[in-house]
């Protein structure tokens, strides 16, 4: 029988949050742990990378293990004078997604990509409400229907 949605509690997840703009991210990883904290969700541990391209590596090693039924991924991404954050936000964002499918795994992508620090605020507890609340849902909600994919 279909779980509902947003029922963490037969599932163990794991936070993976990019310590670069930490002053963002650590509200990211706040409202994350709120939403785990609301949805009952089992078991949880929290890593720590330090930028928003290493998330995919330290992804694949999270699924990998067979441990968590999902991996959330933190971070955030903001625009600065060069190109240099649309490669980290362009491979942050390959990447996850490549190590969902490649393991089966869902690997969400709760990375900001912003023109600056007010608009990342603004999404991590502000008036955008907060994307890592919303990651770990998503996290929920794709996890509970591979279990019953798999039960059906
Ligand atoms: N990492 C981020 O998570 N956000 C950024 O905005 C960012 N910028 O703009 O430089 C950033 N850089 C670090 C990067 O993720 C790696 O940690 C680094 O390049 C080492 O591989």
């Amino acid at each position: 029988m279909a779980l509902p949605k947003y029922d963490g509690s037969q599932l163990s997840i794991a936070l993976i949050g990019a310590r670069f703009n930490e002053e963002v991210t650590s509200r990211l990883l706040e409202g994350a742990l709120n939403a785990l904290k609301r949805h009952g969700v089992a078991k949880h541990e929290v890593y720590w990378v330090p930028g928003s391209f290493e998330l995919p590596v330290a992804a694949k090693h999270a699924a990998d293990g067979g441990r968590y039924d999902a991996v959330v991924c933190l971070g955030a991404v903001i625009r600065h004078e060069t190109d240099h954050y649309l490669h980290i936000a362009t491979q942050a964002a390959a990447g996850i997604q490549r190590v969902a499918l490649d393991t089966g795994v869902p690997c969400i992508f709760g990375v900001l990509t912003c023109d600056n620090e007010e608009q990342a605020l603004a999404r991590s507890g502000g008036n955008g409400g907060n994307k890592g609340f919303e990651a770990v849902e998503s996290a929920i909600e794709t996890a509970n229907l591979i279990r019953s994919l798999r039960a059906d």
